[in-house]
């Protein structure tokens, strides 16, 4: 990942557009950490991915926050066509180092942390299945280029924020944006995220799906998804890493519920 963020950063002095994609339900979590590698001169805009599965409410917020700022951010869910709009504004820009009389296409660059949707809004822009998309963490290696319509857009591998701690990683391993096998077991995850969920009025989503009660401690309300789920081992004692995985499957791909789990206005700056 170092040799990509190697290849990124030497493009700095080239390009017209950083196209940050954050994760709508953790938008601060997700921020890149390669943006303030980058001249201040340089336009940044913001794409909130994963809009589908964000709540749609905190989502507005951050569009709020993000426009207060003086930063054009959009929440798009990516499995669908991205709005006419975005596409036209992207062709607006004029190429940043180019004489009037000579045409050259705008150069974009998609940054940001692992598995947010960054090759899924660059096939999205230049119209067709062009770079690599996977659910896995770690899809997209090194920075290739791409033609759009009136632009070239460079894909780049999803990076971490060297500086995030192990809270924030796991965090992160909730929504499926880090590999959870590296962070730890599935049921201490698990169990860590159900505690978030009860502290943040957030779990009544597992009595809606699951019909189970969560007033109980982490690991009972885990271990009521394993037993409702049939995850048991011999002699039907709840499996609690399978359960503990599955309930994080379940959270990540929105069967859950459109869940955010950060809102703005909290604790650290957003923006570098
Ligand atoms: N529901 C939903 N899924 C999405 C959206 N955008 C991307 N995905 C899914 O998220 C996963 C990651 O998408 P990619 O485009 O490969 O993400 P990436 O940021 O390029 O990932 P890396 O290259 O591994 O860093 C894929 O399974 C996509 O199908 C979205 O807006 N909504
Ligand atoms: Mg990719």
């Amino acid at each position: 990942m170092a040799k990509g963020q190697r290849q990124l950063e030497s493009l700095s002095g080239i390009l017209d557009l950083l196209l940050e994609v954050r994760d709508a339900r953790a938008p601060r979590l997700t921020m890149s950490p390669v943006l303030d590698k980058f001249p201040d001169s340089l336009e940044v805009w913001t794409i909130l991915s994963k809009s589908d599965l964000a709540n749609p409410d905190v989502t507005s917020e951050w569009l709020r926050y993000f426009k207060e700022l003086g930063r054009l951010s959009w929440a798009l869910d990516l499995r669908k066509e991205i709005p006419d709009k975005l596409k036209k504004t992207i062709s607006a820009l004029s190429p940043a180092s180019s004489s009037k009389k000579i045409y050259r296409e705008i150069r974009v660059a998609v940054v940001g942390t692992p598995n947010v949707g960054k090759s899924m809004l660059l096939n999205r822009l230049v119209g067709r299945h062009a770079a690599a998309v996977g659910g896995i963490p770690g899809i997209t290696k090194g920075v290739s280029w791409f033609k759009g319509h009136g632009c070239i857009i460079v894909d780049s591998p999803g990076i971490l924020d060297p500086r995030g701690d192990a809270r924030a990683h796991r965090m992160l391993a909730w929504l499926s944006s880090t590999r959870g096998q590296v962070i730890g077991s599935w049921d201490s995850l698990a169990c860590e995220c159900i505690e978030f969920l009860q502290e943040h009025d957030l779990a009544s989503s597992l009595t809606d799906t699951w019909g189970i009660d969560i007033s109980g401690t982490p690991q009972e309300v885990l271990e009521s998804v394993g037993r409702r789920l049939g995850k048991l081992s011999q002699g039907g004692v709840v499996n609690l890493e399978t359960s503990g995985r599955a309930m994080l499957d379940a959270l990540s791909t929105g069967k859950l519920g459109r869940i955010s789990i950060e809102r703005p206005g909290v604790s650290r700056s957003e923006l570098p």
